[in-house]
């Protein structure tokens, strides 16, 4: 039986990740973890420990503490708050990453998730059907941060054995909790103010088409990756993933299918010059081959998903 901590569970994707694992392993087995305490509703559901990515003995002894086997590793700088804060966005993206790297390879937990990005790609990547393999030159200190992340997984695993398994996210787009200093977050923002407003004001341009995935589709890929026999997993960088890919304009409008009156305004701003540099789709053909992946929700299931999920929120 696997004993699970999940370093980061306050973010975007720990929030519906630590609920989905304690669903599948039992609360008592899934261990939640920030740099501070989260809701306390999520802080109740299970147990909670105040952990500092940057600090390997925290982490060491809750891995004692708990005996814990697996460890994901979800905090991180995004790209937009990475290029503001370049230097602590280098220093927790890849020493928090050392830890665990170095606490598998000391053999304290047997297996890793890693979250790479789409960000990992830049300027001269091939746009279309962004392959697997294929030219890296990212622009981002966040993408040089994931890329350089990326080669570290790949050597513990052939160097050191160490079982590291990794997904290179497209934007994720949620209900249950906000994401932070993104540059696909507009893809969030634009539901929330569709209902409280009926307006948004898109911080990209209308025709900025990027690669973009529901959580439950992300939660899904992760806990799939993680489950898969080792000898399916062959890639020990990251994996393409895909699901859908849209531009501000096509959102709006599945959103106006709902809400008729929605209006949006366009005012890019510098995270423009970031999605410029990503790919518009990917080629994911990997990770469906290898560990059976595949894709539940596209753009209009999403929508109508998410104005159900957040309008009985707000009621
Ligand atoms: C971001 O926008 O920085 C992230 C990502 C694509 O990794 N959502």
């Amino acid at each position: 039986m696997s004993t699970i901590l999940i370093i980061g569970a306050c973010g975007q994707i720990g929030t519906e990740l630590t609920q989905k694992l304690r669903n599948l392993y039992g609360k008592d087995n899934v261990i939640a973890s920030d740099v501070r305490e989260g809701n306390a509703a999520f802080v109740s559901s299970g147990p909670f420990e105040v952990v500092d990515a940057l600090n390997r003995n925290q982490i060491e002894s809750i891995i004692d503490k708990y005996g814990v086997t697996e460890v994901y590793l979800m905090a991180a700088l995004l790209s937009a708050t990475a290029e503001k804060n370049p230097a602590f966005a280098w220093d927790l993206n890849m020493n928090s990453l050392f830890h665990v790297l170095n606490l598998a390879k000391e053999g304290k937990i047997k297996k890793i998730f890693w979250p790479s990005s789409i960000a990992v790609f830049g300027p001269t990547t091939p746009k279309e059907d962004t392959p697997q393999y294929t030219v890296m030159e990212p622009s981002t200190v966040y993408g040089i941060s994931k890329q350089a992340g990326e080669r570290w997984c790949e050597y513990y695993n052939k160097v050191h054995g160490v079982d590291v398994r990794s997904i290179r996210y497209p934007g994720l787009i949620s209900w249950s909790a906000m994401p932070g200093g993104g540059t696909t977050d507009y893809a969030v923002a634009i539901y929330h103010e569709a209902l409280s407003k009926g307006k948004y004001t898109s911080f990209l341009s209308e025709d900025t088409r990027l690669p973009m995935m529901y959580m439950d589709d992300a939660v899904r890929a992760t806990i799939a990756i993680m489950q898969a026999p080792t000898e399916n997993i062959k890639i020990r960088s990251s994996y393409n993933l895909s699901a859908m890919d849209f531009t501000p304009k096509e959102i709006a409008e599945a959103i106006k299918a709902h809400i008729p009156d929605f209006t949006i305004d366009y005012v890019p701003d510098f995270r423009q010059k970031i999605a410029d540099s990503w790919p518009k789709n990917i080629d994911d053909s990997h990770a469906r081959n290898d560990w059976n992946w595949k894709h539940k929700y596209d753009l209009n299931d999403m929508t109508t998903d998410m104005l159900k999920n957040l309008q009985s929120v707000v009621e």
